[in-house]
């Protein structure tokens, strides 16, 4: 077979996301399982309309930048579109939603919040085509029916590679009756996802959400775990490119962060200058808490960020 008889099963969509890019998160699971309270927590819900958050869509795909949303089409065609007219989005033909805001978050990765694995509006094929595009995945199972069949059947399906910059986080933990109960969840998904994702965790993303300056609600909401695994995930993925080919995108994007020059068009999901600056993974922190060192200082530059919990 030669090249030109190759099967083109990547979607026109996905071959046109080339150039320098940051690494990529997905956020998935069931239905309701608390994916875009995370994608809220994690980016801060000041940029973001509550149709964003509290509807059904299309996959959503927010990155650093002013630029306007767009609707992209599975042949990359991007439309512009209202934020209050999301819904217009058909799922059938819409490849994903582009959002940009400035949250420090963005900074380091780009976070793409899925529709629910199962949900009955919505194909299955509208999360599967935008996968190969994620480097990692963070999966929402509700503690209190933690990670069911339907959820390990998909997991089975997506690459090693993405596995192991993947979190389990077992959202609702603030529904589990007693300590006892979250240790034998815990445990029983532990020992059923052995070797699956980098890390299970049990997370109440409503205490998070809601903890603001309260250290000891943030403490007992499991967050802080979580926060470092994600730095630690973020942290390889942006170290990869050392390791990989130059072609590689990350590769790109340290060598404009060397200041090398680089003939590629920017890429097209982040057009923005600040796209050249350097990724440094730092300790996020709830406000009233003192930053610890950063993995890795980078003495010339002051990037730090701190989600938004309020
Ligand atoms: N008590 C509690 N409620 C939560 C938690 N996480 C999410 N919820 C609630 O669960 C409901 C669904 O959360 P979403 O974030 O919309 O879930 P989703 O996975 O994005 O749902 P779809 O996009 O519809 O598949 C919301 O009412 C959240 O407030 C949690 O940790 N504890
Ligand atoms: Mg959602």
């Amino acid at each position: 077979m030669t090249h030109e008889d190759a099967p083109q099963d990547t979607p026109a969509f996905l071959s046109k996301l080339i150039g320098p890019r940051r690494p990529r998160i997905a956020l998935m699971g069931e239905f309701s399982a608390g994916k875009s309270t995370l994608a809220n927590l994690m980016i801060g819900s000041d940029p973001l309309p509550v149709q964003v958050i509290a509807t059904q869509l299309p996959p959503v795909w927010i990155s650093y930048g002013t630029a306007p949303a767009v609707i992209v089409d599975l042949e990359g065609t991007e439309t512009p579109c209202d934020l209050e007219a999301l819904q217009e989005a058909s799922p059938e033909e819409t490849a994903y939603i582009r959002i940009q805001c400035q949250e420090d978050i963005l900074k380091m990765c780009d976070i793409i919040d899925m529709p629910g694995i199962s949900d009955p509006n919505m194909p299955s094929e509208v999360w599967e085509r935008i996968l190969p595009a994620a480097d990692g995945v963070i999966w929402c199972s509700p503690a209190t029916q933690a990670w069911r069949q339907s959820e390990a059947s998909v997991w089975e399906t997506v690459s090693e590679v993405i596995r192991e910059h993947s979190i389990l986080l077992l959202t609702r933990g603030d529904m589990m009756v007693s300590e006892k109960d979250r240790a034998k969840v815990l445990k029983r998904v532990r020992a059923e996802t052995d070797g699956l994702f980098a890390k299970t965790l049990m997370i109440s993303l409503t205490q998070a959400r809601d903890a603001g300056d309260d250290a000891q609600l943030w403490d007992q909401s499991g967050a802080e775990p979580f926060v470092n695994e994600f730095l630690r995930i973020i942290g390889l993925l942006t170290d990869q490119s050392s390791d990989g080919p130059t072609d590689t995108p990350f590769q790109a994007l340290r060598d404009e962060s060397a200041g090398a020059t680089s003939d590629e068009e920017p890429a097209p999901e982040d057009p923005t200058p600040e796209q050249s600056e350097r990724i440094v993974p730092r300790r996020p922190v709830a406000k009233s808490v003192r930053a610890r060192p950063a993995p890795r200082p980078d003495p010339e530059e002051d990037f730090s960020w701190s989600p938004k919990f309020s």
